[in-house]
C-alpha cells in the first residue's frame, strides 16, 4: 500500500475526464491559455508558435520582507535496507530520525499535509520488523497529542477502500488530532493530494518524497529537506497548509478570490534571501495544482521550468516516474512541457541533461520508451555544413532497488527509488511530485526551490550536497543506462 497504490487511487479518482476549466493552466497575469493536451492545438488555440510552455510573468519584485532567521537546512533520506554505497560516499540523516526529531522539538503545533497513512505494520497480515520505525513515529505523534499538549492538525486525501487511513482515525479518537480529508474530485474535478509535508510550530518543516508509510522509512528510497529555525519560510509553508486546511472543510470550494492572508510575496520573482548554516541562498515554495495557488504563489510546474531554463551547464533530475504524458487520466494525453524544456536546454543551450528514473515491478512499461526517446537525441556528430561538431548531451539511467531477502520480496510495494528532485549548476529543487502531467494538473504537491547563484557557491551548501547525492546514485551499481533495457 504505497507508491503503486497511489496509482490505483489515482486511477479511481481521476477517471473523470478533465472538465474544460481544468484543461488550462491559465496565467493570472498574462492571458495565456496553455492546454497540456495537444501542443499544436495550444499553439493554434492560444496564438503561440512556441512548442513549449511559457511560465507566468511574475508580479514586480518588492522586497518587503527580510528573513533574519539563522536557518538550518539538512538533506534527509531513506536508504532502503541493505542498499550500500562506496565507503567514501555521504549518506544523509535517515528520514525516520529527522521526523522523530521534529516531533520532539515541537512546542505548540504539528501540522501534516499528507496523501495516505499507514505508519504501522498492521497493514500486513504478518509481522515485518522493518515497520518498527514507522510505529515509533506513530507512537511519538500519539504521545505529543495525548501527553504533551501539542495541537495536531492533519490533512489527508479522502480515505478509500485501499487507503483506510486507520492511523489518523486513531490519532483523531485517541490523540486529540484534528483530521481533515481533502476531496479533489469535488474541488477541481479529479485528482488527489499527494503532498508530504510536516510543519512544526510554524518554525521548522520537512518536505520531500516520504509518505506517511512505514515503508518510506526503511524499504523505499526517499529524499527530502528538513528546514529548522526558519520562521520566514515556515510561515510561508503555513500558508500552503492553510489553503489545504481551508479546502478540506466540509463543502469547501475553491474561492473566487482568496483571503488576503493566504497570498504570498515570496515567489519565483521575489524569493526570500535566507541565511542558513554558514552560507545563504534565495528560497521559495511552489504549489500544485494552479487552482490551489492564491495570488503570489508560483505554481510547481512554473518553478520546475524556471529552474531548467536558468541552468547554464547541467540539469540532473531524479524522479521515480517520468512521462511526457498524463498517466492516470484517461484517455492519456501527450504533455511534453517538461520534456520539451529539457530538450531545449540540451539542444539550444548545450546544457548537460541527465535523468535518473526508477524501475520496479510496477513501472508502466511505456516509460522506458519515452526515456529512450529522450536519450536518443544524445549526439556528438560532425555537422555537414560547417567544420563543427554538434553536441547534444542527454543521458538517461534507470535506478533499481533490488530485493535481497525473502521478506523484502514479500512486502508489497517496496524496493523502489521514490526520489523527486533536480539539481543544476545554480539550483536545488526538492519536490513531492513525480514528473507526469497529472501531478501538475490535478495533484496537490509542493516544491522547495533554492537558488544558489551568486550567493557563495564555494561554501558547503545544500545545492552542492544534492549534486553529490545525485552523483553518488548516478554512478552507483544500482543505476544502468536506459539502453540496457532494450535488447539490441
Ligand atoms: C531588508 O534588508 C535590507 C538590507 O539589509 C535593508 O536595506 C532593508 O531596509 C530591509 N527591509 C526591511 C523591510 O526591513
Ligand atoms: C540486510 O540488513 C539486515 C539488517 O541490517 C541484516 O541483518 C542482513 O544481514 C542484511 N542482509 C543482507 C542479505 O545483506
Ligand atoms: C568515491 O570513490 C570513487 C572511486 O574511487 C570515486 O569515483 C568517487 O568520486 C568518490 N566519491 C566521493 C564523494 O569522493
Ligand atoms: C482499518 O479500518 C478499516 C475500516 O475503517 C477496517 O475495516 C480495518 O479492519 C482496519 N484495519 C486494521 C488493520 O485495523
Ligand atoms: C468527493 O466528492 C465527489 C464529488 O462531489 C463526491 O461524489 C464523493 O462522494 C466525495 N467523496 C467523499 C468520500 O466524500
Ligand atoms: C534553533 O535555535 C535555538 C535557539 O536559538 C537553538 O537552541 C537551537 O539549537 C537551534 N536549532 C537548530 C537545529 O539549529
Ligand atoms: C537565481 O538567482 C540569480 C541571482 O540572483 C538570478 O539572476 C536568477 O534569475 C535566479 N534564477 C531564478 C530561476 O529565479
Ligand atoms: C576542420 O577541422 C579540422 C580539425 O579540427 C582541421 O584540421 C581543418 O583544418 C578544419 N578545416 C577548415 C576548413 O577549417
Ligand atoms: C518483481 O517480480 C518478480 C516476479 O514476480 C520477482 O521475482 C522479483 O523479486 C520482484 N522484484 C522485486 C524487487 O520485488
Ligand atoms: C564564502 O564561503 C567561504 C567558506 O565558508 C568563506 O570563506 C567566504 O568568506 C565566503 N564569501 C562570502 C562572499 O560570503
Ligand atoms: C547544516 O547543518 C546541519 C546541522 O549541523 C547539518 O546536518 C547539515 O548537513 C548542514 N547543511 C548544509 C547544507 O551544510
Ligand atoms: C473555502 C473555505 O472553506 N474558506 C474558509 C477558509 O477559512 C475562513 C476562516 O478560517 C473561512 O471564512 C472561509 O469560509
Amino acid at each position: 500500500m504505497n507508491v503503486q497504490q497511489e496509482k490505483t487511487t489515482l486511477l479511481g479518482t481521476q477517471s473523470v475526464e478533465f472538465s474544460g476549466r481544468h484543461k488550462c493552466l491559465c496565467s493570472r497575469t498574462v492571458k495565456l491559455c496553455i492546454i497540456p493536451l495537444i501542443l499544436i492545438a495550444v499553439a493554434i488555440g492560444c496564438g503561440l508558435s512556441l512548442s513549449y510552455y511559457l511560465p507566468h510573468s511574475q508580479p514586480t519584485p518588492v522586497h518587503s520582507h527580510n528573513c533574519t532567521d539563522f536557518c538550518t537546512l539538512t538533506l534527509t533520506e531513506t536508504i532502503p535496507q541493505n542498499l550500500t554505497f562506496r565507503k567514501n560516499e555521504t549518506i544523509h540523516v535517515p528520514t525516520g530520525q529527522s521526523l522523530l526529531d521534529l516531533i520532539n522539538i515541537a512546542k505548540h503545533t504539528i501540522e501534516i499535509a499528507s496523501y495516505y497513512w499507514t505508519l504501522r505494520g498492521i497493514d500486513l497480515s504478518y509481522h515485518d520488523d522493518t515497520s518498527k520505525e514507522g510505529e515509533r513515529l506513530f507512537d511519538a505523534l500519539m504521545n505529543a497529542g495525548q501527553n504533551r499538549n501539542i495541537i495536531l492538525k492533519i490533512v489527508q486525501n479522502i480515505p478509500s477502500k485501499d487507503y483506510t487511513d486507520n492511523d489518523t482515525a486513531l490519532l483523531a479518537s485517541q490523540g486529540n488530532a484534528e483530521v481533515r480529508s481533502m476531496n479533489f474530485t469535488r474541488l477541481i474535478g479529479s485528482g488527489i493530494i499527494h503532498t508530504k509535508m510536516w510543519l512544526i510550530d510554524r518554525k521548522h518543516f520537512y518536505v520531500g518524497s516520504a509518505n506517511l508509510d512505514w515503508r518510506s522509512l526503511t524499504q523505499v528510497k526517499e529524499l527530502g529537506v528538513i528546514v529548522r529555525n526558519c520562521s520566514c519560510l515556515a510561515t510561508d509553508m503555513g500558508k500552503i497548509f492553510d489553503v489545504y486546511w481551508n479546502l478540506s472543510e466540509q463543502n469547501a470550494e475553491i474561492p473566487k478570490s482568496w483571503e488576503p492572508q493566504l497570498s504570498t510575496v515570496i515567489n519565483e520573482a521575489n524569493p526570500e534571501v535566507v541565511q542558513y548554516n554558514n552560507t545563504k541562498g534565495t528560497i521559495y515554495l511552489s504549489s500544485s495544482p494552479p487552482e490551489l495557488c492564491p495570488p503570489g504563489r508560483t505554481s510547481d510546474i512554473d518553478s520546475i521550468l524556471s529552474v531548467i531554463k536558468d541552468a547554464r551547464y547541467f540539469v540532473s533530475v531524479a524522479v521515480m516516474d517520468y512521462f511526457p504524458t498524463t498517466l492516470y487520466s484517461y484517455p492519456r494525453k501527450y504533455w511534453a512541457i517538461i520534456d520539451d524544456a529539457l530538450r531545449d536546454a540540451a539542444f539550444n543551450r548545450h546544457v548537460r541533461v541527465r535523468v535518473l528514473a526508477s524501475y520496479w515491478n510496477h513501472t508502466a512499461p511505456d516509460m522506458l520508451y519515452f526515456l529512450r526517446s529522450l536519450q536518443s537525441i544524445n549526439m556528438h556528430i560532425p555537422l555537414w555544413e560547417r567544420n563543427k561538431t554538434l553536441h547534444v548531451d542527454v543521458e538517461v539511467k534507470i535506478f533499481e532497488v533490488p530485493a535481497y531477502t525473502e521478506s523484502q520480496r514479500k512486502i508489497p510495494y517496496v524496493r523502489v527509488n521514490h526520489n523527486k528532485y533536480m539539481v543544476t549548476d545554480k539550483h536545488a529543487y526538492i519536490g513531492t511530485s513525480n514528473w507526469s502531467g497529472d501531478y501538475f494538473i490535478s495533484t496537490g504537491g509542493i516544491g522547495f526551490i533554492l537558488n544558489q547563484t551568486n550567493v557563495n557557491k564555494t561554501s558547503d551548501n545544500l545545492r552542492l550536497q544534492l549534486h553529490n547525492l545525485f552523483e553518488r546514485d548516478w554512478y552507483s551499481n544500482y543505476s544502468q543506462p536506459i539502453n540496457k533495457y532494450f535488447s539490441v
